[in-house]
C-alpha cells in the first residue's frame, strides 16, 4: 500500500499554522484525499494532559529538563498510537507542530542544545521523520499583533518577544541544513499562503 504523506507545519506563536491547516483540510477534502489532523503537544489522551501541564500559567517552576521530557513524552505518544499507524494505512497526516517546534524552543531558545534534541527527537519518533514541513516564518510582533483580543496568554507565550526572535532564528538556522523544510513567507495574505502550499504538495506527489 502506498504511504501517507506526513506534513508537518511550524513556525513561532501565532504565525498562521492553524488558518493555513484549516485552509489546507478544506482542500483535501474537496480532492477526497484522506487525511487526519493532528498537533503536538497533544492529540492523544496522553498527550492532551501532557499539553495541560506544559502550557499551564501555574508551572512558572518547570525546569527546561522537565519540559524538554514532557514534550518528548506527548511525542513519544502521538507517533506510535497515531501517525505511523496512519501513514502506514496510506492516510496523509497533517500535523501541527512536530520535533522541529522542539529543536527551535527548546534546542535553540531554550539552549538545552542540538546534541540532546535532535537524540531525544529521534527516540521519541523511532526516526519517522515528515515528508515536507512548512515554516510558517513571520516578524513577532506582527504574530503578537495578529494573537492580541485572544485571551490570557499560555506558559510560553508569555515569555515575550524576545523570546520568540529566538525561536524563529533557530528555525532559521534549522532551515539551512533541512532540505524537506520549506520557508513560507506568513506575513501576505491567507490565501496566498495557501496556494503556495498546495503547490509545494502537488509538486512532491505529482
Ligand atoms: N512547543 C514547544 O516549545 N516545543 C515543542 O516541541 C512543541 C511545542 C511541540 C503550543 O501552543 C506551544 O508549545 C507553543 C510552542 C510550544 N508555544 N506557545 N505558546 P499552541 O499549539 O497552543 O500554540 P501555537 O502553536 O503557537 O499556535 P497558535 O498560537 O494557535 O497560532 P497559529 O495556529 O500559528 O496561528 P493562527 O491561530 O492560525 O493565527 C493567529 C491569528 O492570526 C488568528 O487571529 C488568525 O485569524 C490570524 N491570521 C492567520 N493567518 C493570517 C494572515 N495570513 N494574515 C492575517 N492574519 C492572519
Amino acid at each position: 500500500m502506498k504511504k501517507g504523506l506526513f506534513i508537518t507545519f511550524e513556525g513561532i506563536d501565532g504565525c498562521g499554522k492553524s488558518t493555513q491547516i484549516t485552509l489546507l483540510k478544506e482542500k483535501f477534502s474537496s480532492e477526497n484525499k484522506e487525511f487526519i489532523e493532528v498537533r503536538e503537544p497533544g492529540g492523544t489522551r496522553v498527550g492532551e494532559k501532557i499539553r495541560n501541564i506544559l502550557l499551564d500559567r501555574k508551572n512558572d517552576s518547570m525546569t527546561r529538563m522537565a519540559e524538554l521530557l514532557l514534550f518528548e513524552a506527548a511525542r513519544a505518544q502521538i507517533t506510535e498510537e497515531v501517525i505511523i499507524p496512519a501513514i502506514g494505512n496510506g492516510v496523509n497526516v497533517i500535523c501541527d507542530r512536530f520535533y522541529d517546534s522542539t529543536t527551535a524552543y527548546q534546542g535553540y531558545a531554550n539552549k538545552m542544545g542540538r546534541d540532546l534534541t535532535d537524540f531525544l527527537n529521534l527516540k521519541a519518533t523511532s526516526e519517522t521523520s515528515p515528508d515536507i514541513t512548512f515554516l510558517l516564518d513571520i516578524d513577532p510582533e506582527l504574530a503578537w499583533k495578529r494573537r492580541m483580543g485572544r485571551g490570557e496568554e499560555d506558559r510560553i507565550e508569555m515569555l515575550g518577544l524576545s523570546y520568540q526572535e529566538e525561536v524563529r532564528t533557530g528555525y532559521l538556522e534549522l532551515a539551512k541544513s533541512e532540505e524537506r523544510i520549506v520557508i513560507i513567507d506568513a506575513s501576505r495574505d491567507p490565501e496566498v499562503i495557501h496556494e503556495e502550499i498546495v503547490k509545494h504538495i502537488w509538486d512532491l506527489t505529482g
